[in-house]
């Protein structure tokens, strides 16, 4: 690996795109997690890479909707894992929540690897579906395997970098379910319940600061930010966003006619 020098400037880019790629050498990411990664990458690219007043607005809310959860688990997968690991861990203590390991790409050997890193960079608990395994219904990925008494019997899961599938299914189940991705128009997107258009690497320290700026407010005052929210509306406003920063880039205010 070469030495990124800092003044670089898509350094954080880059950093991102070793970690993805030091999660492969270490059995933590699949291949298929690479091309995954490059689609975030372009569409971060176009909401500007930063973190936008429309995902504030919704990271709020999901801290808001965690701290109001009885019980919430945080899923983990190999490209979560390789990007945030750490931040992570400092979510689950803040939160007090556990993190639990669900793969696409499914191996019980890739699971316990994860796991070690998460357990290596100081996690508390951490579950695997391996033991004491339920199965989400009617879901027929290697993600429908899911550990008992983690996500199976959770009020509130939080996803990243997900197919739409199980999110779907989780809140068919009744479960609620913050799923953050950069994509507005993901069928993940569509169907949680709350859905943070944000890179995982600058939401998750976010998600965990908000958690620790609210835990002081009552449980009507959380229950009326997660009521004021509104998914559908706030990924509407996120294709906006886009679609406004993209025109003035252009310099095409006005749509241009077929
Ligand atoms: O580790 P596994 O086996 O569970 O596999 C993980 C991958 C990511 C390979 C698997 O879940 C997968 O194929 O995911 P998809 O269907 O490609 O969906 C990933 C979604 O995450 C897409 O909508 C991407 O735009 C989005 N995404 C990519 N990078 C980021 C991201 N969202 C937030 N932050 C990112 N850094």
């Amino acid at each position: 690996m070469v030495e990124i020098p800092r003044s670089h400037p898509r350094y954080r880019s880059l950093i991102e795109r070793e970690r993805i790629v030091k999660g492969l050498a270490m059995g933590i990411v699949v291949p298929e997690g690479l091309l995954a990664h490059g689609r975030g990458e372009a569409l971060d690219y176009l909401l500007g890479e930063e973190t936008t007043p429309v995902a504030r607005k919704a990271t709020r809310a999901a801290a808001a909707l965690l701290l109001t959860s009885e019980r919430p688990v945080i899923s983990v997968n190999g490209n979560a894992a390789a990007l945030v690991g750490e931040e992570l861990v400092r979510l689950s203590r803040t939160l007090g929540a556990p993190l639990e390991v669900n793969l696409f790409y499914r191996s019980v050997e890739r699971v316990r690897r994860i796991r070690d890193h998460l357990l290596s960079l100081g996690a508390e608990e951490v579950l695997t579906p391996v033991e004491d395994v339920a199965e989400v219904p009617g879901l027929e990925s290697e993600r429908r395997i899911v550990s008992r008494k983690g996500i199976y019997s959770a009020d509130t899961v939080l996803v990243m970098l997900e197919d739409g599938d199980r999110t779907e299914k989780l809140v068919a189940l009744g479960k609620r379910v913050i799923a953050v991705d950069l994509n507005p128009l993901s069928r993940t997107a569509k169907a949680a319940t709350i859905t943070i258009v944000d890179n995982v690497t600058r939401c998750i320290p976010l998600l965990a600061d908000e958690i620790a700026a609210l835990k002081g407010q009552t449980r009507s005052e959380l229950e009326s930010i997660v009521k004021g929210f509104d998914n559908e509306q706030n990924l509407r406003e996120s294709l906006a966003l886009i679609a406004k920063r993209l025109a003035r880039l252009s310099g095409y205010e006005e749509p241009l006619s077929d």
